[in-house]
């Protein structure tokens, strides 16, 4: 080393030691640097210049009542005082979500997934974002959607007890706050406020659950009516191989079809990517019925067997994606608690999953007239908020339900949910059947021929969207928040899905609430899936919006696993070429078809790779399915007089 190197070094050094006898520094507490004379260029420690913001960031790790620490990110506008707590609980990392666009101000920094930014942000709210127990920042074990305490879960702590422990923490810790706080999320996020019910703190002045995951099993996100829904996969994957979620999903295909066609079974794609390692696919795979484990978690379960204390507003998309079962169905369990007619909201528009956060003037190629979402922001979330949340402000001026009705396009302030066929639809003079000829009518089939068939090949499984299929995901061009909405033209064309239809209607038809599928089905095989779309036509030709024109809009869609057709928790073998009766909810619709379009109702076997394949040979567990058990089906439609096939539509009484 050169002697200026030297007299370098001891000049770095001997100055760092006046300047420290001096106080004016604290001593250099950082490792020795490798290199003296070449130094890191990263101070040992460094203080991000934050006095232009106006907000005020504080990370700390709360303890649960278990001494478990969870990682917490408050974020404070500056000068905030009596201000209300806005508190996010999420399995997706809070420093993302609270950095998402980086921002010297509230609004920006909060953009992006989970946050209703304008609303939080301009209302003058503190933002506290918490990573749930087990992921990312926090400590502790991780369970999916983790049971409340009970026979699922022998620990003495859940969601429930974390978010008391949380929110007691954070109204003894925040000066700044008012000791008023509200849980609001959407999905799993949404989860979270629905855990905020049971045992509530008496801080919770309010719950606003979004699109949440409820019954993991009956319409959300694992199955829906036993159906394996096996692109979520990925999911599993990367949520319960590591606590920051850094195993990511991997492929060999551009095109998802091929991708789980290559393997097979959910099971054998599964145990490919070494799955049998992660605790809750283990589960999926030793419960695919709907036994205990399923019922015992099923959030609107829970959630009826508690008293109701904290005012709700539940939020639904029509096209919800992922969770279009939950919201509803907690909708189903609470609103009779609800005496005073006051503690429940309900708001169901025109979205994709979560889509009421962002811009929701159109959903693919369907548009709505307004922003809608900017809507329910502005005019339903904000004075909700702000009547729980910020003192002396008024009661909110808000209908029991806000409803969007598609076709029309209009908002709708409702007293009730649904307007028709609340316990169901018995009444035939609702029924919408199917004739022969592939026609569609509100008469009983009188007579003609007495089925319709047609060959379901596990080989070549009908796409549940046109190829090649996206993964999961929500940017970089990924339209998979969409698929509900895709142009249905691309299966009615297909001989292995069979598409029945009306004339054009001369007058508008309302439908509100939930339609339910009455199939008669045969198959060949020993078990069969029945996918029922419920479709509203548009015009050969819509001169405002050309592309639109024969446009076929799925309504209400979903599929049935038929071995439950006996019971969701006792699956048996069909018996083969029997004309067999199959009963199941579609999901909920607000719509009225408009003169000039046609309904259209598509029946098929299969929805891939959305669904994994049904062998259509009885297996004990489809998961286990072997190569020899995947068989072509001959399958059969009926509408004949004494084995009609209809579908009950929740007509609104005009
Ligand atoms: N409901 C969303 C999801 C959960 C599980 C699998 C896939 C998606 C969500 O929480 O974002």
């Amino acid at each position: 080393m050169t002697s200026r190197r030297i007299a370098a070094r001891l000049n770095t050094a001997l100055l760092a030691f006046l300047l420290a006898a001096a106080g004016a520094v604290p001593a250099m507490d950082a490792p020795q640097a490798k290199y003296p004379d070449y130094p890191s260029e990263t101070p040992a420690s460094f203080k991000p210049a934050t006095a232009s913001f106006d907000y005020v960031e504080r990370d700390v790790m709360i303890p649960m009542r278990d001494g478990v620490k969870l990682n917490t990110v408050i974020l404070i506008p500056k000068g905030a005082k009596h201000a209300g707590i806005v508190l996010t609980r999420t399995p997706y990392d809070a420093h993302q979500l609270t950095h998402n666009f980086m921002s010297g101000h509230l609004e920006p920094l909060l953009q992006g997934y989970d946050n209703a930014a304008d609303v939080i942000a301009e209302d003058g709210y503190i933002r506290v974002i918490q990573d749930i127990r087990g992921k990312y920042g926090s400590e502790g074990d991780y369970v999916m959607n983790r049971p409340v305490h009970g026979p699922l879960n022998p620990t003495p702590v859940d969601d429930a007890t974390d978010t008391y422990d949380t929110i007691d923490w954070l109204v003894k810790h925040i000066p700044e706050s008012n000791g008023r706080v509200a849980t609001i999320g959407i999905s799993y996020d949404g989860f979270e406020p629905l855990m905020s019910l049971v045992h509530p703190h008496p801080a919770l002045k309010a719950a606003v659950p979004m699109n949440p995951m409820v019954d993991g099993w009956m319409g959300d996100d694992w199955f829906h009516h036993g159906a394996f829904r096996e692109q979520n996969m990925s999911y599993i994957y990367e949520q319960e191989a590591s606590r920051d979620n850094k195993y990511k999903w991997w492929t060999d295909y551009h095109d998802e079809y091929d991708l789980f066609m290559h393997y097979g079974s959910a099971g054998a794609l599964g145990e490919a990517y070494g799955m049998q390692q992660l605790g809750f696919w283990n589960k999926i795979l030793a419960h695919p019925a709907y036994d205990a484990f399923w019922q015992q978690q099923a959030v609107d379960k829970v959630l009826a067997a508690q008293p109701l204390t904290v005012p709700v507003m539940l939020v639904h998309s029509l096209w919800d994606q992922e969770d279009i079962y939950g919201a509803l169905a907690v909708y189903r369990a609470i609103k009779p608690k609800d005496t005073s007619g006051d503690m429940v909201k309900l708001v169901i528009g025109p979205w994709h999953h979560g889509q009421e956060i962002e811009e929701g003037s159109s959903l693919g190629a369907i548009r709505f007239g307004s922003d809608t979402a900017k809507y329910f922001r502005e005019h339903i979330l904000r004075p909700f908020l702000a009547q729980y949340l910020k003192d002396g402000a008024p009661k909110a001026n808000l209908a029991p339900v806000t409803a969007f009705q598609t076709g029309t396009d209009r908002w709708q302030r409702l007293d009730r949910w649904p307007l028709a066929c609340a316990s169901g639809c018995p009444d035939k003079d609702r029924a919408l059947y199917l004739e022969p000829g592939m026609r569609l009518g509100f008469d009983a089939p009188a007579g003609g021929s007495a089925y319709d068939e047609y060959v379901s090949d596990p080989a070549h499984p009908v796409p549940f969207r046109a190829r090649p299929i996206q993964p999961i995901g929500y940017d970089n061009g990924l339209t998979w928040s969409e698929w509900l909405v895709d142009d249905q033209r691309e299966a009615s064309g297909r001989t292995d899905v069979l598409t029945y239809e009306t004339a054009p209607l001369d007058k508008p038809l309302a439908i509100t609430g939930v339609p339910v599928v009455h199939l008669v089905a045969s198959t060949s095989g020993t078990d069969s899936d029945w996918v029922v779309k419920l479709i509203d036509v548009y015009p050969d030709q819509v001169a405002e919006q050309p592309d639109m024109g024969g446009y076929q809009l799925a309504v209400a869609m979903d599929i049935f696993r038929g071995r439950y057709r006996n019971g969701w928790d006792k699956p048996e073998p069909l018996a083969s070429n029997q004309p067999l009766a199959y009963r199941f909810d579609l999901p909920a619709t607000n719509h009225v078809f408009l003169p000039g379009h046609r309904i259209m109702v598509q029946v098929q076997s299969s929805w891939f790779p959305l669904y994994d394949r049904n062998p259509q040979t009885f297996v004990p567990s489809i998961f286990e399915a072997r190569p020899s058990d995947y068989v072509k089906a001959e399958q059969r439609i009926y509408h004949s007089p004494g084995e009609a096939s209809y579908i009950a539509l929740p007509v609104a009484a005009n």
